[in-house]
């Protein structure tokens, strides 16, 4: 791994920067893991939608290759991917002062029980892998509405997160014990709950009646109510559009 110790103004600016846009539940994800943590950034816009996406453009692909936010600037090193930006935030807001230096550090991104890690990591894993990635913007600009058709991006991108949501249903069934927590697993936030609420974002977009999940929609209520996920939330964001 290249750690950039350079003397470049980013670097020595120190605060994290976090590349985003207001309305990608990937980027919403790691702005809440931030907010957990108590962690200050500096927000950085790449637009996905305008001149045919900044994220296209050399001076974003330099940073991330696949052409996707987020990317997070952090400690002298330039990350993607979201459920590697959260390993990361967790296991060094663990190193003793990190946290603190940082920003608050009172909240955890995993619970410190084993069996429950896994279960949070497995809701993550399973948006961030099984859901999200077919009703993203270029699955849905080039298999789904080619001729950038609203009804057939509605048609596909609804089918894909129903279908993912009723899964993801059953699988919250179990990690909250029929309900019994208040969060995806526990009664704290986790990295659950953190790629949980931008999906149902993108569900009721698509127009998927989350109604008829009800953990689904209780827990993302739960979270809702919230001062980090307000925080977080798109219309928040320095980028949002009307
Ligand atoms: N696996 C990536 C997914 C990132 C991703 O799909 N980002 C979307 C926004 S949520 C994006 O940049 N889309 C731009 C495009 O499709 O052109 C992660 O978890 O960080």
């Amino acid at each position: 791994v290249e750690r950039d110790e350079g003397t470049t103004a980013e670097n020595m600016a120190d605060k994290p920067a976090l590349y985003s846009y207001w309305r990608s539940s990937s980027a919403w994800r790691v702005r809440l893991a931030l907010g957990l943590l108590g962690v200050d950034y500096e927000y950085r816009a790449v637009h996905l939608v305008k001149d045919g996406g900044e994220q296209h453009k050399a001076d974003y692909t330099d940073k991330n290759s696949f052409g996707l936010v987020p990317t997070l600037n952090i400690d002298g090193l330039e990350l993607t991917e979201s459920l590697a930006i959260f390993e990361y935030l967790h296991e060094t807001s663990k190193i003793p002062g990190k946290a603190a230096a940082a920003g608050s550090g009172d909240g955890s991104l995993l619970p410190d029980d084993v069996a429950e890690r896994a279960a949070a990591r497995q809701v993550a894993s399973a948006i961030a892998t099984n859901i999200q990635p077919i009703q993203n913007l270029r699955v849905l600009q080039r298999a789904a509405a080619p001729g950038g058709e609203m009804e057939k991006k509605v048609e596909w991108a609804n089918y894909w997160i129903s279908s993912g949501f009723e899964a993801l249903e059953k699988l919250l069934e179990k990690t909250t014990e029929n309900g019994k927590s208040r969060f995806c697993v526990g009664n704290n936030v986790t990295m659950a709950d953190c790629f949980l609420v931008p999906q149902v974002y993108n569900a009721i977009r698509w127009k998927v009646d989350v109604s008829k999940y009800p953990l689904i929609s209780k827990i993302t209520a739960e979270c809702e109510a919230l001062p980090l996920f307000k925080a977080a939330h798109p219309d928040a964001q320095p980028d949002a559009q009307p």
